[in-house]
Formats: C-alpha cells, structure tokens, sequence
C-alpha cells in the first residue's frame, strides 16, 4: 500500500549528557543497526537518515545546585531544537533517534515552534515509566532526562524553557502521559498540582490499553499535531532490558503494540522522539530491534488489512 505519511528524516542525537548511567550516546547506531530506516521503507515511507548532531562529550560531574550538565544539556538542545524544527518547516516527519529524555525539551519546543507557525493544535503523548516532571528542587538525582516535561511546561531554567522562542513551550493540557509507574514524591505532588493528563499503570490495568488510548486520543483531528515521546523503559523490563533506569509492570508486547496502532490509526502522527535506549544494558540489541517493531506499527502496521474505526 501506499503511504499515509511524508517523508521521514532520521536525526541521531548520540548523547548520554541527561542520564544517570552511560551508554545512551549508542542509541542511534543500535536503532540504524536494528534497521529502522529499512522498516520504514518497507512500509512505503520515504526515509532520509540526515546522520547524528554533535555536541559536548558528557563530562560525568556532580550536580550544581540541582542540575547536572546543564550547560552542556542546553547546548544539544539547542541542536536538537533546530534539527526537528528545519526538517518540520521542510514539510518532513523527524524521527530523533536519541540520546537521553533531556532531548524531549529541544525536540517537543521544535513541535511546539512549528505549531505556533502552523495554526495547529500540539499534543504530546509521553510514554514512559517516568513523570520527568521534576525541578532542580525536587530531583533526587540531579539528572535532566528527569525533567524534561516541567521544562517544556515552564518549570525550569531559562537556558532550557525557552529553547523554542516561547515560555513556556507548552500548556499543561498538551501534555497525556501513558505507562508511568515511578514518580518520586515532589514530583507526585507537582503533577497533582499542575493537573497533568496521566494515565498510570494502575489505570491501564483498571480500564485496558483501548479505553485508556481512547481517552488519551479523543478529540484528535486533522488540526492536530501529535508529537510522540517514546521513552523506551515504558516497556516492560522483560520486553526492554536496554534501558538505564528499569521499572517492573510496564506494558506487555500487545498492549504496548495496540496503544502503537491506536496512535497510527488517527493519522495525526507529525513528529517522534526514541530515546533513553542504552545498548551498553542490551542484550544482543534486543531493545533496539523491539523499539523498530513498535516503530511499525506506530506507522500503520497491521496484522490483518483492516479500515481505522471511526
Ligand atoms: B527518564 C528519576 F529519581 N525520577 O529524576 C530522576 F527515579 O527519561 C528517574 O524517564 C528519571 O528515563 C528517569 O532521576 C528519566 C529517579
Ligand atoms: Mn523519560
Ligand atoms: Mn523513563
Ligand atoms: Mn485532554
């Protein structure tokens, strides 16, 4: 079949300067080693690897006040930001293929940019294990890739809120975030606080992957862009062992492949992050080749042929 989709550009964003463990600095080479750009191809997409951003080596010092690399964070942002918002004005789906979660807030302010150009509609679906909602105040670690949403919602320093042109990046209400299972106790207090959209792992397990991906996506249409954070350790751990920060009871593989196919089936799919990847962690790049077979069904892989309800 034809493809729904414009073209792909890959974007490698090879970089561990958010994390608390090495080794997401390998997760592009272990996406393009899994063959992400081929099984794009095969289904019907047109896909241009534009190859990986540079930036500072990762230094591994200790926290300053709270953040931990924070220049060096801003300034793969800062890349990252104006990769994902060229090739979206070139009319192109950028894939940024990371790297840690701190790159979501270079990535999603991009998106948000491009919407401001636009007239359409962001929202982000933030699938992880985590919240990434904490503060310099609130962080027990110190680690960027854990506060990337309060970031893009404009809690956070000046030198990564406003990355886009615009603070804060997002609203509270464009943000729906499925899979968290671990959310320290600042951070679940902030997300009460702000009123996030999160559809925990209890709520997954009450309602279903369909009831929860239809409440997620309800009210989706055609001026809607969707930008999806795909943090690899919303996987379950059996699923997805290459990843730094693991956390039992996350999605088996057919819920995980349903709340892909739900998102594909609206059509609306306009930017993607795969991040915190670790191959250091993986085991004969089994996470990297799970994360390409999700990747296809996010990008309309079906079992059977079948018409999207609706
Ligand atoms: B990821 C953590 F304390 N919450 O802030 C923190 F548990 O991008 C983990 O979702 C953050 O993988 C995980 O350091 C960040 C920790
Ligand atoms: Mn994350
Ligand atoms: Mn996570
Ligand atoms: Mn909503």
């Amino acid at each position: 079949q034809s493809s729904l989709y414009p073209g792909v550009s890959l974007i490698g964003v090879p970089t561990d300067i958010g994390a608390g463990a090495r080794g997401a600095s390998m997760g592009p080479q272990a996406l393009r080693v899994a063959g992400l750009a081929e099984a794009l191809l095969q289904r019907g997409v047109d896909v241009e690897d534009i190859g990986d951003l540079s930036g500072p080596r990762t230094p591994w010092l200790a926290p300053v006040e709270g953040f931990r690399h924070l220049a060096e964070t801003a300034e793969w942002n800062r890349s990252t930001h104006d990769a994902v918002y060229g090739e979206l004005k070139r009319g192109r789906l950028p894939i940024m293929m990371g790297g840690d979660h701190s790159l979501g807030i270079g990535s999603v302010s991009a998106a948000a940019r491009h919407c401001r150009d636009t007239g359409k509609e962001l929202l982000v679906l933030w699938l992880d294990a985590h919240a990434d909602f904490n503060t310099h105040l609130l962080t027990p670690t110190g680690n960027i890739h854990g506060m990337p949403v309060a970031c893009l919602c404009g809690h956070g320093p000046e030198v990564l809120t406003s990355i886009g042109g615009h603070v804060p990046a997002i609203r509270h209400d464009q943000i729906h975030q499925v899979g968290i299972r671990s959310v320290d106790d600042g951070e679940r207090e902030f997300i009460h606080e702000a009123g996030i959209e999160v559809y925990d792992m209890r709520y997954i397990d009450e309602m279903g992957m369909r009831a929860t991906m239809e409440r997620v996506l309800a009210g989706v249409d055609d001026s809607v862009h969707l930008h999806v954070s795909f943090d690899v350790d919303f996987l379950d751990p059996s699923l997805a062992p290459g990843v730094g920060t693991t956390v039992p009871g996350g999605p088996t593989y057919r819920e995980a492949q349903l709340c892909m196919e739900m998102i594909a089936d609206t059509g609306r799919l306009c930017s993607l992050d795969i991040v915190e990847l670790n191959p250091a962690l993986d085991l004969r790049n089994q996470t990297a080749d799970m994360a390409v077979d999700l990747v296809e069904s996010l990008f309309g892989k079906s079992i059977l042929v079948r018409r999207p309800a609706g």
